[in-house]
């Protein structure tokens, strides 16, 4: 008799749970995507951040199904013998007819059991393969590229495993969730060899999207034709005390400081502690991921700061990897040069110490002016003189291959941005993702995001965009678009984004030029709010991280898979569409100590006084409370779904 699994899912965290019973126990799910245990991109954060919570409703029935990497597995893969006995049988049996797959446990948060396949090692199949594809489906692929390859194999050997595994019938149910192109022909084979699978096909459109937004395709505006638009989550984890993260911003930006003096040193004409450091990072695709706009709005605000004479100094941060040969000269000797002082600094403290030391000791109070003798300032004017630089800080850290044609590079030469004294935008181009290990800036990417100001993603194309997400979860404001999904989604669940730090920029109704004069709009409010404006808006930004959790936007995916379970098996499963989410209409309260008017809080930057500040988080705490009620989020969410056995042996299905 099938056994009911209970699913608990916050509706929003920090509020009631709703328990969730049905039947899953003859089903399994397979999720199949090319970044399983294989960081690529934003895809891998999706599998990853996912896998507790997906592991949590189907226990044993979870298998990932990715690409074998030598590399990662060593790093991140306890490799098993199979626990389920129709699985282990597939893969046996694969193996015995010349195919690669293993079998283990990803050690990441949940454990979900991986099935990696080795693609390489079918090769031999790759002609073959095409020649069927062609002939079956009219796709041809072309012969010399990689990706497209793997693609055929990946998906021709994920079509056998599902195949194989259905001749068993044991769980009957299957479910095959397929991420992205480089998954997608095990879907179309599926469907050709007319396996009894359900199947869901989840587009994170890096490649799809990108070329639909480019031809005729109406493709913002035919959205709501989609089965279901799934946001994407993350593991949010949460602070005892919410001075913590802020801790940790002020550590962090420490560090960011240091790296700062050693790549502006013998130009360090500007005030680090009214230095601002904002940032963009990602993919390098120059207009896509708005890096364009983002410039052109930095040369007007370096316009704004000067002719206001700002005492402000804004350094620009763009972490986008492209092709190098390493780091610069002049950008390794910055930081020896900084270390260098350090040291001599160190040095004469020492011997410093040890005179102040010796002389009370003996009883005496020290002569100030023999405290420094000759040999200290010789090594000290040594060190200054090494500070003298006959160039202006770089603009880029490491050695660009396409120096000439770069993007960014181009630009920053038409805006003159080249870090001069006069400037009070700096702009630092570190064209590598970040690394614990750098010789340079040895700092992970959550460490730098946690030590900067403000995050800046203006994307033009962005299905999702994790990069702001990732800023809100670390209490970072941060820039989005309305075209971006995390910006529209930001738009319609909160009543005031601006107040939480969450700037989202029209870039869907606005021209080009409107929309730089926005963002620009943006930056400089930001540069004008004080220390402590920034830290209230901090913490708003973190209170909205529960929003961002999968535990609340986990819903999305079990509605889909909800839903191909009943239409693959609708003499077993009913699926009864209404929005997935009972949370429609929730929204974020106004902060407490932001103006109602929309004249006053046009740039809702945190306006406060004393007595607010002070019942800021209690009269807060009482407007959630309020919207909570008011979209009735309390209530258990309810699955637009009903399992006919459970309903069959008499058990309640899923509330409605
Ligand atoms: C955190 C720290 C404070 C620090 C502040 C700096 O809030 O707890 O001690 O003063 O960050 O904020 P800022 O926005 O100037 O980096
Ligand atoms: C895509 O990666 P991208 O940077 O090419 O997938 C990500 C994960 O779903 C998504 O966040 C991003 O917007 C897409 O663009």
């Amino acid at each position: 008799m099938p056994l009911a699994r209970s699913l608990s899912v916050t509706s929003l965290s920090g509020l009631e749970e709703w328990d969730e019973e049905f039947d899953l126990e003859d089903a399994v799910l397979f999720e199949i995507a090319w970044e399983v245990a294989n960081k690529v991109g934003g895809i891998y954060t999706v599998i990853q951040t996912k896998a507790r919570l997906t592991a949590e409703e189907w226990g044993e029935n979870y298998f990932l199904v990715g690409p074998y990497v030598e590399s990662n597995v060593r790093t991140q893969v306890e490799l098993i013998e199979p626990t389920n006995p129709v699985l282990k049988r597939t893969i046996d049996k694969m193996n015995a007819s010349g195919c690669k797959v293993y079998f283990g446990r990803w050690l990441i948060e949940g454990s979900p059991y991986v099935v990696l396949i080795d693609v390489a090692f079918t090769a031999w199949s790759l002609d073959r393969w095409k020649s069927e594809l062609w002939e079956l489906c009219d796709i041809g692929v072309p012969w010399f590229d990689r990706e497209a390859n793997d693609a055929v194999l990946f998906g021709f050997l994920t079509a056998w495993l599902l195949g194989e595994q259905n001749k068993y019938k044991t769980p009957p149910y299957v479910v095959a969730h397929f991420h992205e192109w480089l998954a997608g022909l095990g879907l179309v084979l599926c469907r050709h060899r007319q396996l009894p699978v359900a199947t869901i096909f989840t587009t994170h459109a890096t490649l799809l999207g990108r070329y639909l937004c480019a031809g005729n395709v109406d493709f913002y505006n035919n959205l709501a034709e989609v089965y279901v638009v799934t946001p994407n989550g993350l593991n949010v984890k949460k602070f005892s005390a919410v001075h913590e993260f802020q801790n940790l911003h002020a550590q962090s930006k420490n560090r960011i400081q240091e790296f700062v003096r050693g790549h502006f040193y013998g130009h360090l004409d500007f005030n680090l502690d009214k230095c601002l450091f904002l940032f963009i990072a990602g993919r390098y695709e120059f207009s896509n991921k708005g890096a364009d706009l983002f410039l052109e709005a930095l040369a007007r605000l370096n316009y704004l700061l000067r002719v206001n004479h700002s005492d402000v100094t804004v350094i620009a941060f763009f972490i986008m990897p492209a092709r190098t040969n390493n780091f610069n000269v002049e950008t390794l000797k910055g930081q020896a040069v900084r270390k260098q002082l350090w040291d001599t600094a160190q040095t004469v403290k020492e011997r410093f110490g040890k005179k102040l030391y010796e002389s009370l000791l003996v009883g005496q109070l020290p002569d100030v002016s023999k405290m420094l003798d000759k040999e200290d300032f010789t090594i000290m004017k040594r060190a200054i003189f090494a500070t003298q630089r006959q160039c202006q800080p770089p603009i880029c850290t490491h050695n660009m291959l396409e120096d000439s044609s770069d993007p960014i590079l181009n630009c920053v030469r038409r805006i003159g941005l080249f870090n001069s004294s006069a400037d009070r935008v700096k702009i630092i181009f570190h064209p590598e993702f970040l690394s614990s290990t750098s010789p340079l800036l040895p700092m992970d990417y959550e460490e730098f995001v946690r030590g900067c100001h403000l995050g800046v993603f203006p994307s033009y194309y962005e299905p999702w965009g994790y990069t702001p997400a990732e800023c809100t979860v670390m209490g970072i404001p941060s820039i989005s678009t309305n075209l971006s999904g995390f910006g529209c989604f930001m738009e319609e669940h909160i009543a005031d984004p601006t107040a939480y730090g969450i700037y989202i920029l029209d870039r869907r109704f606005r021209g080009v030029d409107e929309s730089c004069n926005q963002l620009t709009s943006f930056l400089f409010q930001f540069c004008k709010q004080s220390r402590r404006q920034r830290i209230i808006q901090r913490n708003r930004t973190e209170r909205l991280s529960d929003l961002l959790d999968w535990r609340y936007l986990g819903r999305y995916y079990i509605s889909a898979r909800h839903m191909a379970l009943a239409k693959a098996f609708p003499d077993t499963y009913l699926y009864e569409p209404h929005d997935p989410t009972s949370t429609t209409g929730f929204r974020y309260p106004r902060p407490a100590s932001v103006p109602p008017s929309p004249a006053l809080s046009r740039h809702s930057s945190p306006r406060h006084s004393e007595a607010e500040d002070n019942d800021e988080d209690e009269r807060y705490d009482e407007d959630l409370e309020a919207e909570k009620d008011r979209v009735n989020i309390r209530q258990p969410y309810s699955m637009p779904f009903k399992n006919k056995l459970s309903t069959a042996n008499g058990a309640n299905g899923s509330s409605d």
